[in-house]
């Protein structure tokens, strides 16, 4: 469906101004507030080395993996960009979503010249950096994704330094808790709880006491996963088990979301390492029985398969407690956002959260929201326009309303905490 609408109506261009306008709040993304240090990735090089950038350069390319791999950082973004600007044109989201930050930026794009932009990075500290990338992106509050066994993060919350910037969140992920437990047990007990493979009593308590001290630690606004595409619900495996026992028992004595991103197959090549992810379907009802179990836990759900999105918005009309948000990794292009926004829309009005940005490197946050903000300021203002047509006007007041619904209450909202 075409993204230009000519010619531009008052009410249009209204809807835009004000959608460009709007702060944001970045619900699910991989950004890290500076205090965490090397965590935090940013700048030219890291933006280029993006695992979606790596795949799609390989397309253009018989390198070894093992050789990219041996190359410093500099090194594999000279590799990608000679590969996905100079040798091809960045048309790609991606690619194109590069050049969207250095334009943003002020950065002359037209020279093409990797180590002028390089230069002018290298003149930033970290913080000037969050800054101004946060004012370019129109992002007020960014959910980190925060892992308690990853050592770097470990250190910093246990010497209670990681809340120190009130403009980043916590969400604490427990993917290794469902999708690796042999793993997830080494580390529990290095941090001293008594857990073991075996599904005790004393495991089950063990990992509660893990979850509920950490999402203390961290204030985790919710706990999440991704999770395979066959992640089935009911049934008689480790996840459920963990999922009844463990997971939802903390959600609801701390009384937070447990969000669920599904439909990942994971390495489906390994030698491209995390750009080696593949999506793959999955199955809705997994949602819809834990939505009907647990009527007061509330369900953040995202999934990765084309295919599986309109059952997906479907089954939030069913449940309230189902919250169904953004457009993610493979789906968040163009025209998948346009077509996943608009249906949306259609199905719920404005109750559910059109998009996060999955960011890892810092700048990527003035594409990704730059991109989807003027998609889906488009999508509601060609359904105000139907409303018009009608006779029904919206008022500015409603306009500001709906999208601070969409871009930060429902959000909020829907985690008790406005
Ligand atoms: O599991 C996730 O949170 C995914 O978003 C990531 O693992 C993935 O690599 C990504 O960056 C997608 O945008
Ligand atoms: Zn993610």
């Amino acid at each position: 469906m075409a993204i230009s609408h000519e010619p531009t109506s008052t009410l249009r261009s209204t809807v835009l101004r004000m959608t460009e306008q709007m702060q944001v709040t970045d619900m699910h993304t991989h950004l890290f507030a500076p205090q965490f240090g090397e965590l935090l990735l940013w700048g030219v090089d890291e933006l280029l080395i993006y695992h979606y950038l790596i795949s799609e350069s390989f397309r253009w390319s018989d390198e070894e993996y093992e050789t990219f791999w041996s190359w410093s950082k500099k090194e594999q973004a000279d590799f990608i960009w000679q590969r996905l600007f100079i040798e091809h044109s960045p048309v790609s989201e991606a690619a194109n979503g590069f050049l969207t930050v250095l334009h943003r930026l002020g950065l002359n794009v037209g020279s093409r010249n990797l180590d002028e932009y390089r230069k002018a990075f290298a003149s930033r500290t970290v913080n000037e950096q969050v800054d101004a990338v946060m004012e370019a992106a129109g992002v007020s509050k960014i959910v980190m994704t925060n892992d308690p066994f990853d050592p770097v993060e470990q250190k910093v919350w246990l010497e209670g330094k990681g809340g120190a910037d009130p403009r980043f969140y916590a969400a604490l992920r427990v993917d290794s808790l469902l999708n690796d437990w042999p793993y997830a047990v080494r580390e529990l007990t290095q941090l001293g709880y008594e857990v073991s493979e075996e599904w005790t009593e004393r495991t089950r308590e063990e990992t509660r006491r893990f979850l509920s001290e950490w999402v203390d630690r961290m204030k985790a606004l919710y706990l999440a996963v991704s999770m395979p595409g066959d992640f089935a619900y009911p049934v008689e495996d480790h996840r459920n088990r963990m999922i009844d026992e463990v997971m939802i028992p903390v959600c609801a004595e701390k009384d937070i979301p447990f969000a669920l991103m599904i439909g990942v197959r994971r390495r489906v090549n390994p030698l491209l390492r995390s750009a080696g992810d593949m999506s793959m379907r999955s199955d809705v009802s997994a949602v819809e029985a834990l939505c009907r179990r647990y009527p007061k836990q509330k369900f953040l759900v995202t999934m990765l398969a084309r295919e599986n999105q309109h059952e997906l918005a479907v089954l939030a009309r069913k449940f309230r407690n189902l919250m169904i948000f953004g457009c993610w990794w493979f789906l968040h292009i163009e025209s998948i956002v346009e077509e996943m926004t608009r249906f949306r829309m259609e199905l719920l009005g404005t109750s559910m959260i059109p998009q996060h940005s999955d960011c890892r490197v810092l700048e990527q946050l003035i594409y990704k929201w730059g991109h989807s903000r003027r998609i889906i300021g488009n999508v509601l203002a060609d359904k105000y326009e139907r409303l018009q047509a009608s006779g029904w006007q919206v008022t500015d007041e409603e306009i500001a309303r709906d999208l601070d619904d969409l871009f930060n209450r429902n959000f909020w909202r829907f985690l008790g905490r406005e």
